[in-house]
């Protein structure tokens, strides 16, 4: 207590007062230390392992020394009726975090309940809780130095990010708090990213745009679509098959009308530049005779009810049995089922419906004192202590079975139910939301709020999923900006009208193909984002609050958004919003003047920044460095650098080093800016050949050509600027 500053000692006194009030106790911290950079883990009295067991963690923490002198953020521990944590905050810190939520970026004032639900259109509790639990809370303070806190609990719960105090209450055991404090946000996460993991690389395809209904049947029809893109030159990778084309909705299988041969209608797609994705639910319909029932059956797999029996609830084959997921012998069972499925030519797979989702119960998933039974790290409990976790089991066990049936490449999962550090499985998208403006401005918060929560890798339903009623407009706006998250699919539910790019009208295509021909234009920055955030955890998409975490401004901007560091996205709806300081010139990545259509979003590049472009392309099986383009913004020093991660796309190779990490730098030397290669690592050649150079100048954008590793030099005394 040392270093404790007034004020937190005020807080925790009235955290004292107003527990005793509470029929509270406070509760005596049993360990602390410091368990890495800048972070230390807080242990109550009364916590036990295996009550409250650890699944966003990737490895149990090993204690490196003590709780370093000066500490600023502490957890005060409590019980009574519910255990809780709470962390005294100054009144000028901005809050973040909590995973998947509505609402605005800032969450100060802001509660949320841990406790994933399958939430149609977000209309349940007000949307205070979706479909995925993030016990994660980022605070920034006026200095821009910034904390992390990870209440390290599975259990259900409420997380309230206070003015003065961020509170968790657990419904169950005593649970652990793991604090991380460094310099900056972007410094928090990569320590986030260290304790739970970050996302594998995805196979480069999943950066492509993507193409889903729910009703893409009979497979005629999805060639039907596949081949509109093709002709109508709008770039696309990947349809996706929802569950209508299983046989009655039991997984693992296909209707013989609807998809009498997937693997015909696989590879009509890849012959197309296509890849597809194919919709796995976690319920298994309870049916003697259906071969994935009976072999689950005979290897044990299910849930049991507390009575011992096999537990079934509705969902959409019918009467369902689920499969215990806490076990490892059931995730082996799990993951072995995607061998005939993968042989088909499937590419990645979606898992839905992993809250569990359960249509008879008046909970809308299983019964809380349904049993698991664990295994390995994991001790038994009940469906309360394991539900927030269900879905991100399945979708590990589901990417283990992936890899294991095609070892040499990369697999791609989306998942809609998931919890903190489910990064590590699957990739996720925001659910059910409904073709209204208020969704589409909701989803660039929510994406970026799961960035801060280690997910990188999300979305919306692009046009929105439910709604019966087709505003060209809408969708006009919503592709323009859904271009450009990190997951960018177009989805829509059954029974509503068609929302492929084209059927808005002419105009409208021209706007989604302008959309996404910036996307493919952008795809090797993406590309090197995605990289990034593999290694250290950076969000791919981050708040504008991030080029400059000092700036009170810009802490509650969330419609603008950041990709990466160099670039900053402002959709056309967006009015006056807060901008860093400093020349962030506008770019334009095509030619002529496509962009100026009134939809497509503004595009900022930070000074100081080179961001690598490819050419467009129609889908990511097509060469797109062929030319690369660096698009350069000098500083006001008159330097820039940025990088370009490149690999084969898919498979395992670069692990071995077969990739290119190459670093550029220009810099500004008289009248002449010379553009070069600083650096670069990897075995594989950095892009050969001619290399284009727009430097983007308060007075225009100067263009020049040349081999990037001889230097290519720009004169600006020159007379030609555009
Ligand atoms: O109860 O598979 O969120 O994307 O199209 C609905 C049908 C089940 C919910 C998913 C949605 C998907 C739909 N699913």
């Amino acid at each position: 207590m040392k270093a404790c500053p007034p004020r937190a000692l005020f807080c925790a006194f009235l955290f004292v007062v107003s527990s005793l009030f509470a029929g509270e106790t406070p509760v005596a911290i049993k360990t602390s230390a410091r368990i890495g950079d800048g972070i230390v883990e807080f242990v109550p009295a009364g916590y036990d392992r295996l009550k409250t067991p650890s699944l966003a963690l990737v490895a149990e923490p090993r204690a490196l020394g003590e709780m370093p002198n000066g500490w600023r953020v502490s957890p005060m521990f409590f019980s009574g009726e519910k255990n809780r944590a709470r962390v005294a905050v100054g009144a000028d810190t901005s809050l973040y975090g909590t995973g998947e939520v509505t609402g605005p970026l800032l969450r100060n004032g802001k509660t949320v309940e841990l406790w994933n639900t399958d939430n149609f259109n977000y209309r349940d509790a007000e949307g205070l809780r979706l479909y995925q639990t993030h016990p994660w809370v980022l605070g920034v303070r006026a200095d821009g130095s910034a904390f992390g806190l990870l209440f390290d609990t599975t259990w259900r719960g409420r997380i309230t990010a206070a003015h003065h105090m961020v509170e968790m209450e657990s419904d169950g055991p005593p649970f652990r708090v793991i604090v991380i404090d460094r310099e900056s946000p972007l410094a928090v996460l990569r320590g986030l990213g260290e304790l739970t993991g970050t996302m594998p690389l995805p196979p480069r395809w999943a950066l492509g745009f993507q193409q889903c209904r729910y009703s893409y049947f009979p497979d005629a029809r999805a060639r039907q679509i596949a081949d509109e893109f093709r002709s109508r030159k709008i770039p696309c990778d990947v349809i996706w098959f929802d569950i209508d084309y299983m046989n009655g909705f039991r997984i693992f299988t296909f209707n013989s009308e609807r998809y009498p041969h997937p693997d015909e209608t696989n590879s009509y797609l890849h012959a197309h530049g296509f890849h597809s994705v194919w919709m796995i639910d976690p319920g298994v319909k309870a049916e003697p005779g259906y071969a994935v029932y009976d072999s689950g059956e005979r290897a044990d797999v299910f849930v049991k009810k507390p009575d011992g029996s096999e537990y079934h609830g509705e969902v959409w084959p019918g009467t369902c049995a689920f499969p215990d997921f806490t076990r490892p012998e059931t995730r082996a069972w799990w993951g072995s089922l995607y061998k005939d499925f993968v042989a088909k030519g499937v590419d990645g797979v979606w898992n839905d419906m992993n809250e569990p989702a359960v249509f008879n119960t008046t909970l809308k998933s299983m019964p809380p004192d349904n049993q698991h039974r664990g295994g390995g790290d994991l001790p038994p409990g009940p469906h309360a202590e394991y539900h927030n976790v269900f879905g991100m089991l399945m979708s590990r066990a589901t990417r283990e079975g992936i890899l294991a049936a095609r070892p040499d490449k990369r697999p791609f999962v989306l998942t809609r139910s998931t919890y903190l550090g489910g990064q590590r499985y699957a990739a996720t998208w925001t659910g059910d939301n409904a073709a209204t403006w208020e969704y589409l401005c909701a989803s660039v918060p929510m994406s970026l709020t799961l960035g801060l929560s280690g997910q990188p890798f999300s979305g919306p339903d692009i046009g929105g999923y439910a709604g019966k009623y087709n505003d060209p407009d809408l969708f006009g706006h919503w592709i323009a900006v859904g271009a450009l998250l990190p997951f960018s699919r177009a989805h829509a539910e059954t029974g509503s009208p068609n929302k492929e790019p084209w059927e808005f009208g002419g105009q409208i295509e021209n706007v989604a193909r302008t959309a996404l021909d910036r996307r493919y234009r952008l795809l090797p920055y993406y590309y090197t984002l995605f990289h990034e955030s593999a290694q250290d955890g950076a969000p791919v998409m981050r708040p504008v609050f991030f080029a400059d975490p000092k700036d009170p401004k810009l802490r509650a901007e969330d419609r603008a958004f950041l990709l990466g560091g160099d670039l900053l996205v402002i959709p056309r709806w967006a009015r006056d919003v807060k901008l860093p300081a400093g020349t962030w010139r506008d770019v334009a990545l095509l030619d002529g003047n496509t962009e100026n259509d009134g939809y497509q979003c503004a595009l900022k590049i930070r000074p100081g920044a080179i961001v690598p472009l490819g050419k467009v392309v129609q889908n990511t099986t097509e060469k797109s460095l062929d030319p690369l383009t660096l698009l350069v913004s000098l500083d006001a020093t008159g330097s820039a650098a940025g990088a370009l991660y490149d690999d084969a796309g898919d498979g395992f190779d670069f692990k071995k080093g077969d990739y290119s990490l190459a670093h550029f730098t220009a810099q500004l030397d008289g009248n002449r800016v010379t553009i070069k290669l600083a650096s670069r690592e990897g075995n594989r050649p950095p892009p050969a050949g001619q290399t284009a150079v727009q430097l983007v100048t308060d007075s225009g954008v100067l263009n020049a050509t040349g081999d990037i590793s001889a230097g290519i030099t720009l004169d600006l005394s020159s007379p030609h600027a555009e």
